[in-house]
């Protein structure tokens, strides 16, 4: 059976708007702290979240917000919780890297790696508990470099633990490129641990869902872990305001705003030799041009309008599904910001 394109893309558009609006608060200087969308990432949280059951779990990284959304959670008590506020998810103390929901069995942190763990202990409560119930662990391809999600993965393979690995893979941490500090392929590290593993692109919800599919099923008949590595783009990337998105959207505005201070700083007399200064500059002009061929400049494999263009045969329908989704987050939106002061 192949999956419906029709539920599967209002989780997707409802989870783009929700964090469209987070942006747009953020901006306002109604959220505090550095923010981490998912946008980007909407076809593999969506491919895998609408296949969950009632009493499985979700272990979340720092992007958990599309997760908990689309598994069910009330949008206006996770939008009062990246506003702060005392009536938020988790009382205003989580913010949206700690988004927790006892009903929903899903915990996210903001401590690289910490879904490994996490999804390895629900899952071992799962087999005990609640047999043919799963965990799904979700987490960057950065979080593969960190000892406690290996420790899981072999536990779960060891102990065939209900627990789908999925790693959401846009190929940078933070500013680092993952693979200048990444051996190995990913796949295969995986496997070397007795875990399973398949590559899909992660854009694509058809490909994510059906390989979600298996890979659950696996879990639920007992059969043990999987490990399903989704490559995406994240269009903010690492953190809304991120400089590099600055100047890949507005280089005439951001160009000097870099070059005066790193001008300045390659001139500044004392520290660093020349040859090291000309290999500084190197490495910040060379992330600079690499904007030019960013991957966000062409909205067409934006995971969103990748699904939409599959739904383009019944336009009224789709029209009337979005202005639903659309009015929908707007009155979430406007109730969950009512008495926040700005
Ligand atoms: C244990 C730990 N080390 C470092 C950090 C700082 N940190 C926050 S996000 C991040 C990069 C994570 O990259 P990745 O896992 O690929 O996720 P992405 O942000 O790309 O979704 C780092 C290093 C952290 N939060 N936790």
């Amino acid at each position: 059976m192949p999956p419906d394109l029709w539920s599967l893309y209002p989780l997707m558009l409802k989870s783009r708007l929700f964090e469209e609006a987070i942006a747009r608060l953020w901006k306002d200087g109604l959220i505090s702290g550095e923010m981490h969308l998912g946008t980007g990432e909407e076809a593999i949280i969506a491919g895998v979240v609408a296949q969950l059951h009632e009493g499985d779990a979700m272990a979340l990284d720092h992007r958990g917000t599309a997760a908990l959304l689309m598994r069910g959670a009330d949008p206006t008590l996770i939008l009062r919780e990246l506003l702060g506020r005392p009536d938020g998810l988790c009382g205003g103390l989580g913010g949206h890297m700690h988004l927790f929901s006892k009903e929903h069995l899903a915990a996210a942190s903001g401590i690289v790696g910490a879904a490994g763990p996490a999804a390895a202990g629900f899952a071992l409560a799962a087999q005990h508990l609640r047999p043919g119930a799963v965990a799904v662990s979700c987490f960057g391809e950065g979080a593969m470099n960190q000892g406690m999600l290996m420790e899981s993965m072999n536990l779960a393979a060891a102990w065939s633990l209900p627990v789908v690995f999925v790693c959401k893979d846009d190929s940078w941490s933070i500013t680092t490129q993952s693979d200048t500090v990444t051996a190995g392929d990913l796949e295969e590290r995986a496997r070397g641990l007795g875990v399973p593993a398949v590559g899909v692109d992660g854009t694509d919800v058809s490909e994510v869902w059906e390989a979600a599919r298996e890979a659950l099923e696996h879990a639920r008949a007992g059969e043990g872990p999987t490990f399903l590595r989704a490559r995406c783009v994240h269009l903010e990337a690492h953190f809304l305001g991120y400089q590099l998105i600055r100047v890949l959207r507005n280089p005439l505005r951001e160009m000097p705003r870099i070059a005066i201070p790193l001008t300045r700083s390659f001139l500044r007399r004392g520290g660093a030799g020349l040859r090291e200064r000309i290999d500084g500059l190197a490495v910040v002009m060379s992330a600079v041009l690499s904007t030019l061929r960013d991957p966000r400049r062409d909205r067409a494999g934006d995971p969103v309008s990748r699904a939409r263009a599959s739904l383009q045969s019944e336009p009224a329908r789709l029209q009337l599904l979005e202005e639903e989704t659309a009015r929908e987050v707007g009155s979430i939106v406007a109730s969950a910001v009512a008495g926040t002061a700005s």
